[in-house]
Order: structure tokens, then sequence, then C-alpha cells
């Protein structure tokens, strides 16, 4: 096994709430049993190649603060082997059961697409043969349709036809190694997939274009048998000044109107709700509602800042009432939680990133359990319920399933002569009750 920068850190353990060791899990127990299945099975974490591996800490106003050995100068394939190894080795040290990766973190481009598809399936087979010998599974691979300056005017939505030529290559390439590697899910993150202004675009022309890629790509799927979900990650803006996924609402409607709503789910991202104007669990909620709750990319905006700071989540409230919606949604399923989460560009040391996995797993464990226990204790569902009984039996039920006309409710209404009385909402007795729950010592 090649030395790595990660290489002489122990696997970090669970040891309880009472441990006073950095790294060491508290509260992620990944074979605690919750509601019939391990912690590991709820959650499937997975670390993000990009942030994890990739990410130099540039920022708009400074260069690079990390500097890994595969980023100096040198042969890029046998770089691109340097990361990952020490990739494979951060994912032994978390002890995390999935990573995720676009094609352009773990293969270098070359001169042609031609090139380029070698290469990244030169990578996709080292992996393989990794995964071999390391037991970190794949949850979901992508293509990075945005950084190269060909996507600048969009990906499957530029005006220039041999972009979404190569997109399209490009994606079947990253679907057939996602289903080489055995991943559960394959995501579309439409980076550029919008506008800068609209004084230059064809709305309706693009829209056209983005729909046509879905659709091959849920007809490739079907086509290789590749029997994990396809996702769309919502986000409102950033790179673009308006992204046409704006947020789970905004993409169902889109999956409707190309008649994909029952083949394609959501990838929510915690600090790309924010950014429309959401919160976390609004996304997931909706997500639930309209059955389309796929994945999660958990992560955090910086409040002050307003931009996609992508930082590891540490908010308890808001990650315990994501977990509960994700419950309430039916669970994960083939999904997961990946950190789609860098350090901050003073976080430089290989031990960092370590610190920032462990909080962040930590973190989500303690929603998830705490969400977990108030749906069993079921006080909060009784407020809920009982707040929607009236609906629940007679006409009401009758109403609502559609069995009578306006002027037949009308008649009805006058008949019994309706008077509603109001309620209280009992916003801070829910409020109280969910402090009690989220900031307690017996998790
Ligand atoms: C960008 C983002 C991406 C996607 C995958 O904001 O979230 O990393 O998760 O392309
Ligand atoms: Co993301």
């Amino acid at each position: 096994m090649p030395e790595t920068i990660f290489s002489h850190f122990e696997t970090v353990k669970f040891e309880g709430p009472s441990s006073d060791k950095a790294l060491a899990y508290q509260y992620y127990d990944a074979e605690r049993v919750v509601m019939g299945k391990p912690l590991k099975d709820h959650l499937r974490f997975a670390v993000a190649y990009w942030h994890s591996l990739a990410m130099s800490g540039t920022d708009p106003f400074g260069g690079p603060t990390i500097n890994r050995p595969w980023m100096a100068a040198g042969d890029p394939i046998a770089q691109a082997k340097v990361k990952a190894d020490a990739a494979f080795e951060l994912f032994r040290v978390l002890d995390l059961p999935f990573y995720c990766f676009h094609d352009a973190d773990m293969a270098p481009a070359g001169e042609s697409l031609a090139d380029t598809l070698k290469n990244f399936h030169t990578m996709a087979d080292y992996l393989a043969e990794k995964m071999e010998t390391y037991s970190t599974k794949l949850l979901w691979g992508t293509a990075n349709l945005f950084s190269h300056p060909r996507f600048m005017a969009g990906a499957s939505t530029n005006p220039d036809p041999q972009v979404f030529a190569w997109c399209a290559a490009t994606v079947k390439n990253c679907m057939d190694v996602t289903k080489q590697l055995g991943g559960s899910n394959y995501v579309l993150w439409g980076g550029r997939e919008g506008y800068e202004t609209l004084l230059n675009t064809d709305m309706k022309q693009e829209l056209e274009q983005m729909g046509r890629l879905l659709t091959l790509v849920v007809e490739y799927k079907h086509k290789i048998g590749f029997d994990g979900q396809i996702l769309i990650e919502p986000k409102p803006k950033e790179p673009t000044s308006h992204q046409y996924d704006f947020d789970t609402a905004t993409v169902y409607g889109f999956l409707k109107k190309f008649g994909l709503e029952k083949e394609v789910r959501v990838n929510l991202e915690a600090n790309h709700a924010t950014l429309a104007g959401h919160s976390f669990e609004h996304e997931i909620a909706t997500a639930g509602a309209l059955g389309i709750l796929g994945s999660l990319d958990i992560n955090r905006g910086d409040a002050l800042l307003g931009w996609d700071t992508d930082q590891f989540p540490n908010d308890l409230w808001t990650m315990t009432m994501s977990m509960y919606h994700t419950i309430k949604a039916g669970g994960l399923g083939k999904g997961g939680c990946n950190f789609d989460a860098k350090v901050r560009r003073q976080s430089f040391t290989p031990e960092d990133m370590i610190h920032a996995h462990v909080g962040g797993a930590d973190l989500c464990a303690r929603a998830f359990l705490t969400a977990a226990k108030l749906i069993e204790d079921g006080k909060y569902d009784a407020i809920l319920d009982e707040r929607y009984a009236g609906w629940k039996s007679g006409h009401a039920a009758d109403m609502l399933a559609g069995k009578f006309s306006l002027e037949e409710i009308e008649k009805m209404a006058l008949e019994r002569k309706i008077n509603p009385e109001p309620k209280s909402g009992k916003q801070e007795q829910i409020e109280n009750l969910l402090a009690r729950a989220i900031y307690t010592d017996k998790i």
C-alpha cells in the first residue's frame, strides 16, 4: 500500500458522548440499530472527492493554500493515482461507507474528447482496483460540465450543438463508469444550465435542449440496466445568475413537462436551499410531498456571506428537522448524505480534513437519532395529526377526494350553517417540545 498523507492516521472509531478524544465519533455509532436498521444504512455518508482531494483553497481573491503532493507538476495519470491512493486512505480513516466523484476530480483532462475519455477510463479501472482492497462504495458519480471554458455558455443548454454533443458523450461515459463501480445513483447538477443575462438567451430553446439530454440519460439508464437513481441537484444561481434547476418545485415542473417525474428524483443540498431563499427542511419536505426525494448534499452556508460557501454542517436544529422530514419522506433509500463541504482555506492540513468530517458525521447522526426519537415518541406528530384531524372522515374526506362539486359544497355549507372557530397554531408549544428533544443529553 503506497504511503499517503492520510496513512499515519488511525481509523476514527465510535467512542460515545463521554469521549474527550477529538478524532472519535461521539454520536455516529454506525452499527446502532434505529427504526429497524443500522445508522450507517439510514445515513449512507459519502466523502466528496472534489472538496476533499481536488480543492486547493483558492477563492476569487487568492491562490491555492492547500498544496497536496498530487497537485505538483508530474505525469497527470501518475499524479491522479497518487490522489486516488490518498483518497482511499482518507475513506479508511473516516470509516464512512461511500464516496462521490466528478470525472474531472479523479482523472486528468486530455487534449481531445477521446484522450479525456481514455484518461477517465484508465482512472476508473484504478478506482475499481482500489475498491477491491477497501470497503468504500460509490454513492454517486457525475460529470463536471461547468469548469472548462467550453461550458461557459452552458452545457446541454449551450447555443453551440457541438458543446451539447460533448456533454452527451461525457455523460454517457460517466454513467458507464458509475455502473462499473457499482454506484447507487447518477447525479446531474446544472452548474452552467442557466443564464447570465436574458438579453442573449432563448430560454424556450435552452429548456428543450436540457429536457432532451435528460430524456437521453433516462433512456440510456434503461438500455445499460443501471439500477441506480437518476438525480437532479437543484440550485438557484452561482455560477449563473439564474439557474434553470432553481429549486425542488421548479425541477418538478420541468420533470412533468418532459414526462420524467417517475424516472428522476432530486439530490438536495442545504446551501443550495438557502441560496433559493428556502430552508433545507423546506426543500426536503417539498420533495417528500412530491414523491421525488433522492439524496442529500450535506453542508451549510454562512448567513453573513450569502454565497455557496459549502461549509460542514453545525446547526443541530436545522439538521434535526431535515432528518425528521427525510424520515417522513420514507428515508433516503439508495441515496445518502454526501458531504458536499470543504474546509476553509486556512485549514490546509490533512488533520483539518478529518476533524471536518468527524464533526459533520456526528452532527447528522445526532440529528437523525433525535428525529427518530421524536417520531417514536409521537408527541409532535400527535399535534400535527390533531390539527388536520377534521379532514380524515365524513364529508371532509369526501370533499378532499373530489366527491362534491363547488355547488354541492356551497349547499352543504349553507345547510349546516358552518362557522369556523379560530384554533391555535401552537407554534411556541411545538418549539418548546422540539427544543427539549434536540438539546438533551439523552440521545
Ligand atoms: C455545486 C455542487 C456540486 C454538485 C455536483 O454547488 O453542489 O458539487 O454537488 O456537481
Ligand atoms: Co452539491
